[in-house]
């Protein structure tokens, strides 16, 4: 056993976005903790803490080796009492009394079920909650009027909790990369999200759309949508968010990707009934969500780097942005407040993520270690 005194204590920079953290993860124990915690607090509309244990999660994710002992992490941003108590529960006993209490709770329970239905979020839950819904069988008798994303969301529960595999994502990638090229033949597609951060699954697809001529992105997403409707509406369902510029389609696509089976689902969006083919080969269908950004090419980089993720990764860089260099980070654009020209700030150019983080005075952080 390490005495205290012999502890070198840990030491990471403050902001998520300084450091580079793989999908390597030494403390998962830990993290899974905090994460339970912060998913708790975001669901009961409690951001402000639920971001608190993001950091402190993302902290220890970044840690060299695993935590055996708390005076290893002395002098360690973002780690805030409440943080430490819940590890050092877990040092000394194995596990946290308020995790698994939280873990255990009925409204926990009842509010990752009803939130885990696409196009339903805490505030709805929770309403639910207070009528005394508690999970998808007493929605379902209810009588509830949900609105067409819920109503499919429920539909394809099942199907939209399993994770999406990478060789799914790819074959989707197909899919969607044949129908951008039948719409604008000249368009790129990006695969973003936590597939771009190296991840072998994930809670969705994420694509970025652009056209290298400025101007010529108008309009693609429309036109993709009803190229796609008019193909997958006698298989799937197609959702278009209230977001703009985003889309959420549910797709069935098939889970035995063999070459040959991937070649005939791409056909289907060539040729629709070669459908009944696929179905006639066995093939099993499920229902994915896909998220479809499109973005004009001058703000190809920022959507790039917006889209890629994590999630507190994203809100880090808008927090140094911010706080540190007085600027304003979003996933169309970079705006220096302090070069004021006419009472006006500055938008800054960027061609590249390496150019966004330079811009930003912080060393280029690749996506695979974007894994705060
Ligand atoms: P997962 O799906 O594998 O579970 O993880 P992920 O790919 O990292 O998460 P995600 O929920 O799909 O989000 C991917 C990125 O997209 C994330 O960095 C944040 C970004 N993003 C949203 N919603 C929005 C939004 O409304 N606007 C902008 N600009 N970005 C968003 O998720
Ligand atoms: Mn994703
Ligand atoms: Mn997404």
């Amino acid at each position: 056993a390490v005495n205290d005194s012999e502890v070198t204590p840990f030491s990471v920079p403050g902001y998520a976005c300084q450091r580079r953290c793989t999908l390597e993860n030494h403390n998962a124990v830990l993290t899974d903790a905090l994460s339970l915690l912060a998913e708790n607090a975001e669901l009961s509309d409690e951001d402000g803490r639920g971001v608190a244990f993001r950091r402190a999660a993302a902290v220890l994710k970044a840690l060299p080796s695993a935590v055996t002992n708390m005076s290893q992490l002395t002098g360690l941003p973002c780690l805030g009492g409440h943080s430490l108590r819940v590890i050092k529960d877990i040092l000394e006993n194995g596990t946290s009394s308020e995790v698994e209490s939280t873990k255990e709770s009925e409204r926990f329970k009842a509010l990752k079920v009803l939130t885990g239905i696409f196009g339903v979020g805490s505030k709805t839950a929770d309403r639910w909650i207070r009528e005394g819904i508690h999970n998808l069988q007493q929605l379902r008798d209810s009588g509830q009027t949900l609105n067409r994303a819920q109503q499919a969301g429920l539909e394809h529960y099942d199907d939209i909790k399993q994770p999406v595999s990478l060789a799914e994502a790819e074959a989707i990638r197909g899919i969607v990369g044949r129908a951008v090229a039948s719409v604008s033949p000249e368009a790129q597609i990006v695969l973003t999200g936590g597939f771009r951060r190296g991840k072998l699954t994930g809670h969705d697809v994420d694509f970025l759309i652009t056209h290298p001529e400025e101007g010529s992105e108008v309009g693609l997403m429309p036109k993709l949508v009803s190229w796609l409707e008019s193909r997958v509406s006698f298989y799937a369902a197609l959702l278009i968010s209230k977001q703009p510029k985003m889309i959420v389609v549910m797709f069935k696509s098939i889970v035995t990707f063999s070459k040959i089976l991937l070649n005939v689902i791409s056909g289907i969006f060539l040729y629709g009934q070669k459908f009944r083919a696929v179905l006639e080969m066995g093939g099993r269908w499920r229902a994915v969500r896909v998220d479809l950004v499109v973005s004009p090419i001058s703000q190809f980089a920022f959507a790039l780097l917006g889209w890629t993720g994590s999630k507190l990764f994203e809100r880090e860089l808008r927090r140094w942005a911010g706080h540190e260099k007085g600027m304003s980070l979003s996933s169309h654009a970079l705006y220096d407040n302090k070069q004021l020209s006419c009472l006006q700030g500055r938008y800054i150019r960027a061609s590249s993520e390496e150019e966004i983080f330079a811009h930003l005075g912080l060393e280029f952080i690749p996506p695979n270690e974007r894994n705060a």
